[in-house]
C-alpha cells in the first residue's frame, strides 16, 4: 500500500497579520483562507500548515517534515532572504521543496532579490497572491507523484 501523501505548508514571520496589514501588497485573504486554498488544492492529501514568528522553531519544524512529509510548500517571508540556518536546514531535506510567495520579490527592493530557500527549491512560486500557494500545492503534489507514483487522497484504494 502507498505511503499517504503528507503535504507541510510552512509559514514565517509576520504571515499571521496576513489580510489584517498592508492588503494593498499582500492581498485581503487571511492565513486562515490561505490554509483553506491549501487543502482544496491538495487533492485529499494531508495537509500540515503552520506559521511561526520564532526563527529556530520554523527549523524545528523543518526538521520534523524530514520524518514526517512528502514535500514541503514554503513561505518563509522575510528570513527568505536573510537565514543561512534555514538555508542549512532545508539542505538536510531529500523531499522536494517548493518556495512560494504571495508577491514577486523580484520585482520589489534589491534586499528581497536574495533567496537562500532558492538554491534548495525544486522551484518557487511567487506574485500571485494566494493562488501562490494553490500552484504551489498542485507542483508538489506532482513532485511527490512523479517521486513515488502516488500522491493524492490519502485514502485511495484504486
Ligand atoms: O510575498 C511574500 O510572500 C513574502 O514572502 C512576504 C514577506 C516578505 O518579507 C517577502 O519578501 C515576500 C513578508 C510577510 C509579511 O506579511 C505581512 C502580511 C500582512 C501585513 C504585514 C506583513
Amino acid at each position: 500500500m502507498p505511503e499517504p501523501t503528507v503535504l507541510y505548508v510552512l509559514n514565517g514571520p509576520n504571515l499571521n497579520l496576513l489580510g489584517v496589514r498592508e492588503p494593498e501588497v499582500y492581498g485581503h485573504a487571511t492565513l486562515a483562507d490561505v490554509q483553506a486554498l491549501c487543502e482544496a488544492a491538495a487533492d485529499g492529501a494531508t495537509v500540515v500548515f503552520r506559521q511561526t514568528n520564532h526563527e529556530g522553531e520554523l527549523i524545528d519544524w523543518i526538521h520534523e517534515a524530514r520524518e514526517k512529509a512528502s514535500a514541503l510548500v514554503l513561505n518563509a517571508a522575510a528570513w527568505t532572504h536573510t537565514s543561512v540556518a534555514l538555508h542549512d536546514a532545508l539542505k538536510t531535506l531529500t523531499i522536494p521543496i517548493v518556495e512560494c510567495h504571495l508577491s514577486n520579490p523580484a520585482a520589489r527592493e534589491r534586499f528581497r532579490h536574495r533567496s537562500y530557500v532558492s538554491p534548495v527549491a525544486a522551484g518557487v512560486v511567487s506574485g500571485f497572491g494566494s493562488f501562490s500557494y494553490e500552484l504551489a500545492v498542485k507542483a508538489a503534489l506532482r513532485l511527490v507523484q512523479e517521486r513515488t507514483g502516488a500522491a493524492g487522497r490519502s485514502n485511495q484504494t484504486t
